[in-house]
């Protein structure tokens, strides 16, 4: 396979004025009809005789002409992926009928059938399996759609835009003709053809135009809708008050298939979902599922403007759109529910997953120089990381600012396809900063790491800080040139109290620009202790030599809430590190008092937000105990957390018992931030209580598995007994969460994923006989990761057993998914590039399982490409 590199860009030579497509939908073969309007781009300096279109090797071509003069084989050649006409003219009408067949795609990209119901997924590069054509983002259409398909069978008919026209064919057969007024690249076209019911609301955008809203699903789903199109209509209203920005068509429509290999797709005017992300309902579905549901449709929702008025020229250019969409969505949900706890949460999946992936052999800059296959690079960096990019740019400009660029970035770019240039651009022209220099986040990839050290002069009364930074070496570059850094800092008295700094503020952007830098503090009357990076301000790893005692402290006064969390974190890995050092040398294990009495301070604390308490009672992850460790001990770092937890357990049982009775809520249930708080701190102190010892507190988790008016406590109980010391307990609760729930997919997929994550012995064999289950299907993607992507990413003292049967296993499927549906199984093999991390012994196994991988027949290009780097 060729690689692809940014350096290559070039403008293309044809664009296409309009796409008129046609589909005939019929079970052996659908027909798909293309007239497209084709003119010589006049911005392309060459000017090639010949066509070339973009068409998968699936497509069966059955007509081509160009203004209607039919061509032969003689005039056209057809290669792997690509079409070729020797001669056309400056401009003229292409026509093509292609043959498809979408019940036989189980790749998902294009058209295909999910449960019945005809759907696409066309990003990145989809639609080449569903006609020839130049399908790259820098060329957009205007497109009118024609469905044809049986009345009774597919009663629902929808593509992007406006409904134009309809009618019925004699033949039980009827269409609808959808019109998109909005020039698009064919990435964002989609189809929806099946039995669907909605629901329906209107808005009113902010200029008075009425928008109708409709939701479709399964009938048997339609009661599951209602928290998604609240979240649409939350969105729209925030991204008028936020960005100014309107919705810009009559309709806006989201459809839920159930096989689907993203969580969202924001096509224009016609969103496809994951039914994962749109789906929700108390008794089914977790509070933290409720509010994945509303963050993916309000990111869903942004891309309208963040993505489709104004799109990417490449596919290297996908953070354009991707992190500052992520940017906004945080940001919304942040507006919505807890700003902290969303912090938090977003830091913790950031400095495991995208941290690792920066440390990895797959790691790449925020906007990446080359690629094999663009579907291996929707990754956390450039979704994550784009994200805490953007984050930074609105630090350094300050919300004023940052608005004044956004207005800018879409009033230059409306309909147009354009780079994280031109956003930096529009931010730099609005501000009048120069941000040349911050650019190199988009260009140089890694996690930069911060060295700080401090001294105070109380003579002077200055306290300095001396910070170094440096990054280390990926793929693309071992020497990396110092990046532009906005490190917030807060310096807090012995009292507890923030000292006032520059012109009375309490927290200050310092602005790191060099590898080493001195900045002073004048007036400090007393030795400060610092709070460094507040908020997270920077996707950096920080070091800094805070004893025990400063992280009690901070823990208690910091005003900054996500730098309290943080102190815990840093007091939990000092505390747990040690752990796993005298668990490595045989010594006995003995838990800190200091741990304990800071617990215990903060669980008796009634007046903070229950969610941060339980976010700061919860140790730091074995995720992110691997990432600092420099080989990663997997056994090592799960004895250490569960020695603590369980010492924990039972030190602290009257405080957590009393916590668990202060969080029972009597009124009816709503995914509330105040809800939400409560019952995360009530689970996680079962979570606590079921490690104390007590076959009363098996009772309790029994009992709330049984009592439960939602799943967030029925799944919380069922999963702390599955994962605890009582295992007798564990199989009737499974089988009776099962038979209770077997007709609901995503339920039954929480079922599987509970029982894949199992740190218990034999969790390997309960996967392998799920796989025989009634409930697992190879096909559909959210079963694939429930549960071999649960086991081979969330189990890891399972899936790293030491004769090497998780690697094995996973190598099995990944193979076997290379043939249905590569763009899972490139996702799937993840867990094994990382084997430079562990032990000598587990490496070797590894590399194993990466060869068999490699040497397998016909890999696609998504496998190939991760495998063949990570080797
Ligand atoms: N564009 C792919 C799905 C998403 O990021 O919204
Ligand atoms: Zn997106």
């Amino acid at each position: 396979p060729s690689v692809i590199y940014l350096k290559d860009y070039q403008v293309p030579p044809f664009l296409i004025e309009s796409t008129q497509l046609r589909f005939e939908l019929e079970d052996d073969r659908t027909l798909v009809k293309a007239e497209l309007r084709l003119t010589r781009n006049p911005e392309c300096q060459v000017k090639p005789r010949g066509l070339l279109m973009h068409g998968d090797e699936s497509l069966r071509l059955c007509r081509l002409a160009v203004d209607g003069q039919v061509l032969t084989a003689k005039d056209y050649s057809i290669d792997a992926g690509t079409l070729t006409i020797a001669e056309v003219p400056d401009q003229f009408i292409l026509e093509s009928v292609v043959e498809i067949d979408p019940a036989k795609n189980t790749a998902l990209e294009g058209l295909y059938l999910s449960d019945g119901v005809y759907c696409t997924q066309c990003e990145a590069e989809g639609f080449r399996r569903i006609t020839y054509y130049l399908d790259r983002p820098d060329v957009m259409s205007v497109f009118t759609t024609t469905v044809v398909a049986d009345k009774a069978r597919f009663p629902v008919l929808l593509s992007n835009g406006n409904p134009v026209a309809e009618g019925d064919d004699s033949d039980g057969r009827h269409w609808v003709t959808w019109e998109d007024p909005f020039p698009k690249p064919a990435y964002l076209f989609a189809l929806v053809a099946g039995d669907l019911k909605h629901i329906e609301d209107t808005f009113t955008t902010a200029s008075g135009k009425q928008v109708a809203l409709r939701l479709f699903a399964e009938e048997k789903d339609l009661d599951k809708l209602d928290h998604a199109m609240t979240s649409l209509k939350a969105s729209m209203r925030w991204d008028e008050q936020v960005y100014g920005r309107e919705y810009d068509l009559e309709i806006y429509m989201i459809v839920a298939v159930d096989f689907f290999n993203m969580g969202a797709m924001e096509n224009k005017g016609l969103n496809v979902f994951n039914t994962s992300c749109v789906l929700a309902s108390q008794k089914t579905t977790t509070d933290a599922g409720f509010q994945r549901v509303e963050a993916v449709v309000a990111h869903e929702y942004f891309h309208n403007w963040s993505g489709n008025r104004v799109t990417c020229r490449d596919w290297f250019q996908l953070s354009l759109k991707e992190g500052f969409t992520v940017f906004r969505d945080a940001e919304f949900s942040a507006d919505m529910n807890s700003r902290t706890v969303k912090r938090v949460e977003d830091v913790q999946l950031l400095r495991t997953a995208q941290f690792s992936e920066d440390a990895g052999p797959m790691a790449h800059p925020v906007r990446p120089a080359s690629f094999i296959e663009i579907s291996n690079f929707y990754t956390m960096t450039v979704y994550e990381k784009g994200a805490e990019v953007v984050r930074m740019i609105h630090t350094l400009l300050g919300p004023d600012q940052f608005r004044a660029g956004s207005d800018l970035y879409f009033e230059r770019h409306d309909g147009q396809a354009v780079t994280t240039d031109d956003f930096v651009a529009a931010m730099e022209a609005a501000s009048g900063r120069d941000l040349t220099q911050f650019k190199r986040w988009y260009s140089q990839a890694g996690t930069p790491v911060l060295d700080i050290t401090d001294e105070y002069d109380p003579s002077e009364s200055v306290y300095r800080l001396r910070v170094k930074q440096s990054c280390p070496p990926t793929p693309e570059a071992s020497e990396k040139a110092p990046f532009h850094i906005p490190l917030q800092v807060g310096l807090l008295s012995p009292e507890g109290t923030d000292m006032p700094l520059e012109n009375g503020a309490t927290t200050v952007t310092l602005e790191l620009t060099e590898s080493e830098q001195t900045f002073t503090f004048t007036g400090i009357p007393q030795k400060p202790v610092p709070s460094l990076l507040r908020g997270f301000s920077a996707p950096v790893k920080l070091n800094y030599a805070y004893s025990q005692a400063e992280l009690v402290f901070l823990m208690q006064h910091d005003s900054d809430g996500f730098n309290r969390w943080e102190a815990a974190q840093k007091l939990g890995v000092i505390i747990l590190q040690a752990l796993i050092a005298d668990y490595q040398a045989g010594r006995e294990l003995i838990l800190s008092d200091a741990l304990v009495g800071a617990y215990r301070a903060v669980l008796n604390d009634t007046t903070l937000d229950p969610a941060m308490v339980a976010k700061v009672l919860t140790l730091p992850s074995q995720a992110y105990l691997g990432e600092l460790s420099t080989q990663i001990d997997v056994d090592a770092i799960h004895a250490a957390r569960e020695f603590a937890m369980n010492a924990l357990a039972c030190a602290l049982e009257a405080e957590f018992s009393q916590a668990y009775k202060r969080c029972l809520i009597d009124v009816a249930y709503q995914p509330s931030a105040e809800q939400v708080a409560q019952r995360m701190l009530k689970n996680l102190c079962l979570s606590y209580l079921l490690r104390a010892g007590k076959p009363e507190y098996l009772a309790l988790a029994q009992q709330q598995f049984s009592d439960a008016d939602n799943m967030t406590d029925e799944q919380a109980a069922l999963a702390l007994v599955v994962h605890s010391n009582y295992q007798d307990a564990a199989p009737a609760m499974l089988s009776q969460f099962y038979s209770r729930w077997s007709q609901e997919s995503l339920v039954v997929n929480s079922w599987l994923a509970v029982q894949a994550s199992n740190p218990c012995p034999g969790a390997l064999s309960q996967v392998e006989a799920l796989m025989q289950h009634e409930a697992f299907n190879m096909k559909n993607p959210n079963k694939v990761r429930s549960l071999i992507g649960a086991f081979c990413g969330q189990n890891p003292v399972n899936f790293h057993a030491k004769d090497g049967s998780g690697y094995r296993f996973l190598a099995d499927q990944v193979v076997a998914l290379n043939e249905l549906n590569p763009q899972i199984a490139s996702r799937l093999v993840a867990p094994l590039t990382k084997w430079k991390r562990y032990d000598e012994t587990r490496q070797q196994l590894m590399r194993d399982q990466l060869q068999r991988i490699m040497d397998s027949a016909e890999l696609s290009r998504d496998v190939y490409e991760v495998v063949s780097k990570s080797i």
